[in-house]
């Protein structure tokens, strides 16, 4: 065999094991294959916070498949792994270690309550694994270190907004409050109405207490309306603000005393359960269906011509949270690396987002300005137009 042969020969045999050198590498370490991201998702499918998760997961899905198809052959595409939290926090541990063990995920979006990620969030700021909570409103989340986000406004941001905008429109003089005792959402909710109660000068009548799972909302109620108050305070998560609303009705406080509520109570089961009871249901909110905002008329059409239903808030900011990971991911530059991912992430400045210009503050918390909404006609409306 000619020499110039021979050693093209050999050439090409060292590439060839070279090259599956690299393969090999790359299997057993579980990389993401070039041009792919992971990205892992921790959302109650099923138990207390069922209805949020389920649309957190239709406004994923979406702006999943915008991104993919908008990257084409050559562009970075999401790999997406969904895991239910099941609203229980040891159902988050689980979820949690395997989408950063065994998934390998750069980020994690979720877990859809505050409850489940006062516990999650601190495995994966062990991990070193940014998290970007799209739903989580309890004061404290963030606190639990720097690689945790969210996009979601809090209470402590909403609810001294709604008892400002509610309290003068409404002239409140007295109200009575009734929260959930069992959840950081719901007794976070509390806090935050009875601080911005007190500095409204509003006073409070009663206060009443329940937990997760209750169906019998009737000694409360008795109790609250032998008081008569100018409303009743609800910090709640959906399933029970909606027996609560029913059953307020039914024992006969009338419409002329408003319910009011928090974040909970930004989703269609509370009219879908509650009926013509959830009519003029006061809510402070993040977002509202109707902002004219370009990349807003988008989505809402979007997604109800896929899913045949307008998206709630909760799909929303959902939907907003993946595009602000994946721009954060493709700017970190390598999708791979959980640190750069983290700080390209705190990075994220005006962006245009469903929720409006979008900045994370300091301290990793969300920055824009909060809505109070009103039920009309089985829609949320804002309160006031
Ligand atoms: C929280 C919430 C819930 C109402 C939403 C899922 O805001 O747990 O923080």
């Amino acid at each position: 065999m000619p020499k110039k042969l021979k050693s093209r020969r050999v050439v090409i045999r060292i590439f060839t094991v070279l090259q599956a050198v690299v393969m090999g590498l790359l299997l057993t370490h579980g990389l993401s294959c070039a041009g792919e991201v992971k990205m892992g998702f921790a959302l109650s499918m099923t138990g207390a916070a069922a209805a949020y998760g389920s649309a957190q997961k239709e406004g994923i899905q979406l702006a999943i498949d915008e991104i993919n198809a908008e990257a084409g052959k050559d562009g970075l595409k999401i790999v997406p792994f969904f895991d239910d939290d099941a609203s229980q926090p040891q159902q988050g541990i689980n979820v949690f270690n395997k989408l950063i063990n065994a998934e390998n995920v750069v980020l994690i979006i979720g877990p859809t309550l505050s409850n489940t990620a006062q516990v999650t969030d601190r495995i994966a700021q062990q991990a070193g694994v940014p998290v970007l909570a799209t739903s989580n409103t309890a004061k404290g989340i963030t606190d639990i270190g720097e690689f945790i986000f969210r996009d979601s406004l809090t209470e402590a941001v909403v609810i001294p907004n709604t008892i400002r905008v509610a309290g003068q429109k409404l002239a409140l003089c007295k109200v009575a409050v009734l929260y959930g005792n069992d959840d950081a959402f719901t007794k976070g909710g509390y806090d935050a109405f009875k601080q911005a109660l007190s500095d409204a000068k509003i006073e409070v009548l009663s206060e009443q207490t329940f937990a997760k799972g209750d169906r019998d909302f009737s000694p409360q109620l008795t109790q609250i309306k032998s008081k008569n108050p100018d409303a009743i305070i609800v910090s709640a998560l959906v399933e029970e603000a909606s027996g609560i609303v029913s059953q307020a009705r039914q024992l006969g406080i009338s419409a002329n005393t408003p319910i009011m509520g928090g974040n909970g109570f930004n989703s269609p089961s509370l009219m879908k359960n509650a009926g013509e009871a959830a009519e003029g249901v006061i809510m402070g909110a993040a977002w509202n269906a109707t902002s004219s905002n370009p990349l807003n008329r988008h989505f809402v059409d979007a997604f109800a011509a896929r899913y045949g239903s307008p998206p709630d808030q909760f799909a929303a900011q959902a939907y907003a949270g993946v595009y602000i990971a994946y721009e954060a991911i493709k700017r970190a530059g390598s999708p791979d690396d959980r640190r750069a991912v983290r700080d390209a992430l705190a990075q994220t400045r005006d962006m245009d987002t469903v929720l409006g210009k979008f900045s994370f503050t300091a301290n990793r918390d969300a920055e824009h300005p909060p809505v109070v909404q009103i039920v009309k006609g089985a829609k949320f409306v804002v309160f006031g137009e």
